[in-house]
């Protein structure tokens, strides 16, 4: 398969140099993508930089200011679709999700899954050193959602996710409304709804060490009223 790995990016300096190193230590001939939203600390710098070293490897899309997560992987999908990868990753820069895990999220889309997320929540919980305040409202969080989509997936808003090419194209990108941690959220649903097997494979969640959070509390009450829209909307699949 090939792999492309999206990170998006905003204000990730102290860590962009790190993580890039880090995917490209890997065996699994992994390619990435930033997708940089004019992050005003230079980190697209540093990436235009290292895209030097590994031109065949390491790409990046600018765009000029914090348009949110949502439409970054969005544009990121449409890139990977357009060159043709056929596993296409999510994962933030920040080390709180292990890039080793990348290993264990091909293994599953190996095994037969159309989509793998790196789940906090399959036994117990895996997150180290988050606030208490953050664990309940992420935790409370995906427990409303299986509530109200009946979707079995017990780490809804979970933002490092494995899909199969297929799925990605399967879904009307077009119309994917949410932006935060909705749009993680949103993105599950629809490939449940279409019909896409999809797999938890548990890990280790680290609250990250350098940089800043760039979630806002609004995301949570668009993902709150998002959810409920959900379930009343039909899906089809996009025809190739
Ligand atoms: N391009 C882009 N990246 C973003 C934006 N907001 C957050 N990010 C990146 O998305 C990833 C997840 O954000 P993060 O701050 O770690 O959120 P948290 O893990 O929920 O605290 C990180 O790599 C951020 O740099 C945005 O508006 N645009
Ligand atoms: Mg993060």
């Amino acid at each position: 398969m090939r792999k492309l790995i999206i990170i998006p990016t905003y204000n990730e300096r102290e860590n962009i140099e790190a993580m890039v190193a880090k995917v490209f230590s890997l065996a699994g001939d992994f390619s990435l993508l930033i997708v940089d939203d004019g992050s005003p600390d230079g980190t697209a710098e540093i990436v235009r930089r290292l895209m030097t070293t590994h031109p065949e490897r390491l790409f990046m899309i600018e765009r000029e200011g914090k348009l949110g997560l949502g439409t970054a992987y969005i544009a990121g999908f449409r890139w990977a679709l357009d060159r043709g990868y056929e596993a296409i990753y999510e994962m933030d820069c920040d080390f709180s999700h292990d890039p080793d895990d990348l290993l264990h999220l091909t293994a599953e889309l190996e095994a037969g899954a159309d989509v793998a997320i790196g789940s906090r929540y399959v036994c117990g919980v895996n997150v180290v050193n988050w606030p208490m305040r953050r664990l309940l409202l992420s935790w409370c969080a995906s427990r409303y959602v299986k509530f109200v989509t009946q979707m079995p997936v017990r780490d809804a808003t979970a933002g490092f996710v494995a899909y199969r090419a297929e799925v990605l194209r399967a879904i009307d990108l077009d119309k994917v409304r949410m932006h935060g941690y909705g749009f993680q959220i949103e993105m599950k649903y629809t490939a449940w709804k279409l019909g896409f097997n999809i797999k938890e494979h548990s890990i280790i969640f680290r609250d990250r060490t350098a940089g800043t959070s760039k979630m806002r509390g609004s995301t949570f009450g668009e993902a709150f009223w998002g959810v409920l829209g959900l379930r009343f909307r039909r899906f089809r699949k996009v025809e190739n």
